[in-house]
């Protein structure tokens, strides 16, 4: 049967083709796992749909499905993560894959609703969309789903909600919970990709910058980690007291974000809540600020309120918007409030993906397996 897919360009394949490799050569753990399952491919049978950034290392991650038997249906699960380049490659190769870079909400959820058209065994999220639509609008689907699989600390907790409010109706495995996750992808995949989207975004001299980081779990750990390592003066905002305490004595400064607002030069918010920047905040900026987000969601950063301050909106360079405000004084906002790592940059480097990816890839197996004797509940991967 012909893939079905729909891609911004089909004549990028190539392109993408050369990363995809690029990103398999920093890749060994699912190197091993391709050639040991796809000689006995327990995933034979089994009909995955996936809502993940399109990225090369997702890419790795697909053709590891593939080679271990699966079929595989694929959305991306931001607006602005997905690279047009391996999204031809991949509907090149045979994936059905409906992603393609800017595309808008309501086109966001076309897609979902195109990779349930495949009638899925098995679903894999980044941010519980798949999921959510699913049991929103394609409950006659349910029946069929063995169980999923999550990849992000925001979906986790989504779908731990849905769980205590009894809306969950299939079993999930929580990648996100792994230590090999969390303690690896979180933190050092987030601090450099992070940098990395606002070094591609402004390319500015980061040393010497009063540098905010709101949120200090392990993202925001990453992002304060590495701006001190380029030299920058690192400020924490952190609501969570004992948060707070560790970035302390992680040698940071601590403040509300409501005294940071006036002496930042560059804020990331890392949180995942909603409004962690707002009018408030807005009104008392250096000229010059840039603000960016790399939380799963573009709530953190409250762009309305941004907007109802300014007078004028620029595209400066690419995913940087300098907000001239009524006052005269410029904001810089990145990547449109979206995850800047992977709209600026190319997401989390391969080699912590690996990781993350070879729990994904052996969560999906286990599901596979272990079919209907897991309970519906979020369960944490297990430790084998
Ligand atoms: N993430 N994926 C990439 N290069 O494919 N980079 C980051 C990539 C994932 C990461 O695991 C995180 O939990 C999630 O994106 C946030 O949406």
């Amino acid at each position: 049967m012909p893939n079905k897919y729909k891609v911004a360009d089909l004549k990028l394949a190539p392109a993408g083709r050369l990363k995809i490799e690029w990103a398999e050569s920093r890749m060994p753990v699912l190197g091993l796992l391709k050639q040991k399952y796809s000689r006995t491919k327990p995933l034979k049978g089994q009909r995955i749909a996936g809502c993940l950034h399109v990225t090369k290392e997702t890419a790795v991650l697909v053709h590891t499905l593939v080679a271990a038997g699966a079929q595989v249906s694929w959305s991306g699960c931001n607006p602005l993560s997905t690279q047009d380049d391996i999204a031809a490659a991949l509907a090149a190769d045979g994936v059905s894959i409906y992603a393609w870079h800017g595309m808008n909400v309501k086109e966001f959820y076309w897609c979902i609703e195109k990779t349930l058209e495949f009638k899925p065994t098995l679903t894999l999220d980044d941010g519980a969309d798949l999921i959510n639509t699913l049991h929103k609008r394609r409950q006659d689907l349910i029946p069929n789903i063995l169980g999923g699989t999550e990849e992000t600390t925001t979906g986790v907790h989504r779908l731990r909600a849905m769980a205590a409010g009894g809306a969950l109706k299939y079993p999930i495995i929580a990648v996100n919970d792994a230590e090999t996750k969390w303690d690896f992808d979180n933190v050092y995949g987030t601090g450099q990709s992070s940098i990395d989207g606002i070094l591609r975004a402004t390319s500015i001299l980061i040393a010497g910058k009063n540098f905010v980081v709101a949120g200090y779990g392990h993202c925001g750990k990453g992002c304060a980690m590495r701006a001190a390592g380029l030299g920058a003066n690192v400020i924490v905002t952190e609501v969570k007291p004992t948060a707070a305490l560790k970035a302390l004595l992680d040698g940071f400064r601590v403040m509300t974000m409501t005294r940071a607002a006036r002496i930042g030069d560059i804020f990331i918010t890392a949180t995942g809540m909603k409004d962690v920047i707002t009018k408030k905040h807005f009104q008392f900026m250096k000229d010059g600020a840039v603000v960016c987000n790399t939380g799963h969601y573009d709530c953190e950063v409250n762009i309305k309120d941004l907007k109802s301050l300014a007078k004028s909106v620029k595209e400066i360079r690419s995913n940087n918007q300098q907000y001239t405000l009524k006052d005269g004084r410029h904001i810089f906002l990145l990547a449109q409030g979206r995850l800047v790592n992977l709209a600026a940059a190319e997401g989390h480097p391969s080699e912590v993906m690996d990781m993350s990816f070879a729990n994904q890839f052996l969560s999906l197996i286990h599901c596979a397996k272990e079919g209907r004797k897991l309970t519906i509940d979020v369960h944490d991967i297990p430790p084998e």
